[in-house]
């Protein structure tokens, strides 16, 4: 087959952008969306020539839009003289192969877009192999196009008889990749949970930071805990879950992991590719969500992580809501946002204001994860008073002939443990 993983022929350079209004969307969501496409299509250093809005009451199965509107669209995308025409909508193969043909110019969707970023970004042996598998599940059923990846494939396009063989040929390559992918993903995941169980064995406290691409998640880690995790004005900057410790008031310790960033429309195969590194946000014992409150459209941005959030199952963890960047926010932006979620923190990751008031609420929630509890522990076992200051949190400790008095938490993972010293439970 062409090779069309190494292939860098004719990389594409010059967009036209089409996005959709519907009935079903809210007014100027479709607008929205377009802006943020056209933001997804520069990070990969393609120019935008155009964007266009297009009303579709009825999709069409060839085309997605009529025939007339499709022809217009060409029209002016052959005038600006663009290679490729992206649709904020996602296409059929069916769909993305008559675009091609109709134009005689590549034709890609969002999801594809989203792909190529992540493509891009993905740095650590796991995040390349997730993108790499998400990325051939989307290509399976379209091999017969004559683009692939944001550049020709080689000897496609004119398919004879020959050409039959060939795309079953392809078809069964791309399946052995796909299922030697998974083999070795399966082989780092693994990797990983042993690391975790490890981490598990001291159980602290833990949280993950989610939210929408580019709120500022990396830079709130880095900046409470000292952390030095890439923060760029880009999208997609994190891929890989990072965790860093952090210790709060009292010398209670807290792990605390950066996910990556949610984003409309994110491919289905992509958060299936990605649930395993996101499983530390459902074990995690609550969640900050960092929302860019400087951002017009952080409504939409604060249901999409919540959307992301139930695909995943993890819709019942407590999450403790975040607008960030209030440095560079203005008053109305300010007062929209405590309208949209009223128990919300405010903060600024580079300027650390209220970043006190957020530590103090994560103390609250790791009180409430872990029940406050009376121990009796007999002088002889000091053992079980160590292990409780390490995984735990000890509020007062007092000398007593029959053993020492306790009153701290510990987390729930560890109450069998700690089950024949407790003296009376709150
Ligand atoms: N003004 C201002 N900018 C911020 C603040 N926090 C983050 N930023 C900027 O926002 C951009 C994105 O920050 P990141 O921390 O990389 O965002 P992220 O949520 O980790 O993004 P992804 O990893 O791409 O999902 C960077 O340019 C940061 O400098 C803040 O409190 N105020
Ligand atoms: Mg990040």
């Amino acid at each position: 087959m062409a090779d069309f993983l190494t292939d860098k022929p004719s990389k594409l350079e010059r967009a036209f952008l089409v996005g959709v209004q519907n009935d079903g969307m809210a007014e100027g969501e479709g607008a929205e969306l377009l802006l943020e496409l056209k933001e997804l299509v520069e990070n990969l250093r393609i120019k935008v020539e155009r964007s266009t809005l297009v009303n579709l009451r009825r999709p069409t199965p060839s085309l997605l839009l009529g025939s007339g509107k499709a022809q217009e669209l060409v029209d002016l995308a052959k005038a600006d003289g663009v290679d490729v025409i992206v649709f904020d909508e996602a296409l059929s193969p069916a769909q993305q192969r008559n675009w091609e043909e109709l134009s005689g110019l590549a034709v890609i969707d969002r999801q594809e877009v989203i792909l190529e970023i992540f493509a891009d970004r993905a740095h650590t042996r796991e995040a390349m192999l997730q993108v790499a598998l998400a990325r051939m599940e989307y290509s399976l059923p379209r091999l017969t196009r004559a683009w692939t990846h944001l550049s020709r494939q080689r000897g496609k396009g004119a398919m004879g008889g020959e050409g039959e063989t060939q795309l079953e040929n392809d078809r069964r390559t791309v399946r052995d990749r796909i299922t030697h992918l998974k083999v070795e993903l399966a082989s780092v995941v693994k990797q990983r949970d042993i690391q975790r169980r490890k981490r598990q064995r001291v159980p602290i406290p833990t949280c993950a930071i989610v939210g929408y691409t580019n709120a500022g998640k990396s830079t709130l880690l880095n900046s409470l805990t000292g952390a030095q995790v890439l923060a760029a004005n880009k999208l997609f900057a994190t891929l890989d879950p990072t965790t860093r410790q952090l210790v709060l008031r009292g010398n209670q310790k807290l792990l605390v992991t950066d996910t990556v960033g949610f984003i409309r429309r994110l491919p289905h195969g992509l958060v299936e590719a990605f649930k395993a590194t996101l499983e530390e946000v459902i074990v995690a014992d609550f969640l900050v969500h960092v929302v860019d409150v400087t951002n017009p459209n952080f409504e939409q941005h604060h249901a999409t992580t919540l959307g992301v959030l139930a695909e995943l199952g993890a819709s019942d963890q407590t999450i403790v809501t975040v607008f960030n960047k209030v440095d560079a926010a203005n008053p109305a932006m300010i007062a929209r946002a405590r309208g949209l979620v009223p128990d919300a923190l405010f903060v600024s990751a580079i300027s650390r204001e209220g970043l006190d008031a957020l530590e103090g609420r994560c103390l609250e929630l790791i009180a409430e994860a872990h029940s406050a509890t009376e121990l009796l522990v007999p002088h002889t076992r000091y053992d079980v008073i160590a292990r409780l200051h390490a995984v735990g949190h000890v509020q007062s400790e007092e000398q007593e002939d029959e053993g020492v008095r306790l009153f701290g938490r510990f987390p729930p993972t560890q109450a069998a443990f700690f089950a024949p010293f407790v003296v009376n439970a709150k």
